[in-house]
């Protein structure tokens, strides 16, 4: 009997655990862009594209800028990503723009330090020169700062949660970014260096309680079987 009333006891206790684990979790992903790339100015009006600098604002194997170049960057994502379709408005915690420096023994050097200022857009899904010069300010990318190694800095990521709640709740297909201008001086270093652009989003989804009905059943089954 006094077995029993143990059981019973831990039974309860299981039970309110199976409840609070269906309480809400807080998950972390990326989402990359759907379209984009850059754009430079070298000694003149912008009108040369990068191709070989890709999807990625700034670039490229062992590049050494010898002359002074203006980049700016425009990056469109998908909003309808399954990743997003599935959370409602009201699971999205936070959405942070981030630049994420990638490539094997990355350097980046330059004096003085590079900025770009961040706008946001309601995007279309298309990359086309328009998407440089449109939008809102959000912030600022501080692309190398001497005073802040080693990589990432603090203000790498930027705040863009409200900007792209206004957008998923409006119905928006897809959200853009245009980051500029920055400026390389002459000198500056890329070695193997890219940097991406992504949305780290948080969110708070229903935990699976699987778990604790699976621990609820042999607690049961015990139960039973010492009764019998
Ligand atoms: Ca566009």
């Amino acid at each position: 009997m006094k077995t029993n009333t143990f059981h019973a006891f831990t039974l309860c206790l299981a039970t309110s655990a199976a409840i609070s684990n269906a309480a809400l979790v807080q998950i972390e992903f990326d989402l990359l862009h759907s379209v984009g790339g850059s754009i430079s100015k070298v000694d003149g009006d912008f009108n040369i594209f990068e191709p070989s600098l890709g999807d990625y604002l700034v670039g490229g194997a062992d590049t050494t800028f010898t002359g002074q170049r203006d980049i700016q960057g425009s990056y469109e994502f998908d909003l309808r990503d399954p990743s997003i379709m599935v959370l409602g408005a009201d699971q999205i915690v936070s959405v942070f723009l981030t630049i994420e420096r990638s490539g094997f023994l990355t350097t980046l050097t330059s004096s003085p330090d590079l900025n770009a200022e961040v706008a946001g857009y309601i995007g279309d899904g298309v990359f086309d020169t328009g998407d440089f010069r449109v939008g809102r300010q959000l912030g600022t990318f501080t692309i190398y700062n001497s005073q802040r190694t080693p990589w990432p800095h603090p203000d790498s990521k930027i705040d863009v949660t409200s900007f792209f709640m206004s957008l998923l709740d409006g119905g928006f297909d897809y959200i853009g970014f245009n980051m500029r201008p920055i400026s390389i001086p002459a000198g500056a270093s890329v070695n193997n260096g890219f940097l991406a652009p992504r949305l780290e989003i948080t969110a708070l989804i229903p935990e699976p309680s699987t778990a604790g009905l699976a621990a609820l059943g042999v607690l049961a089954l015990a139960l039973r079987r010492r009764r019998g």
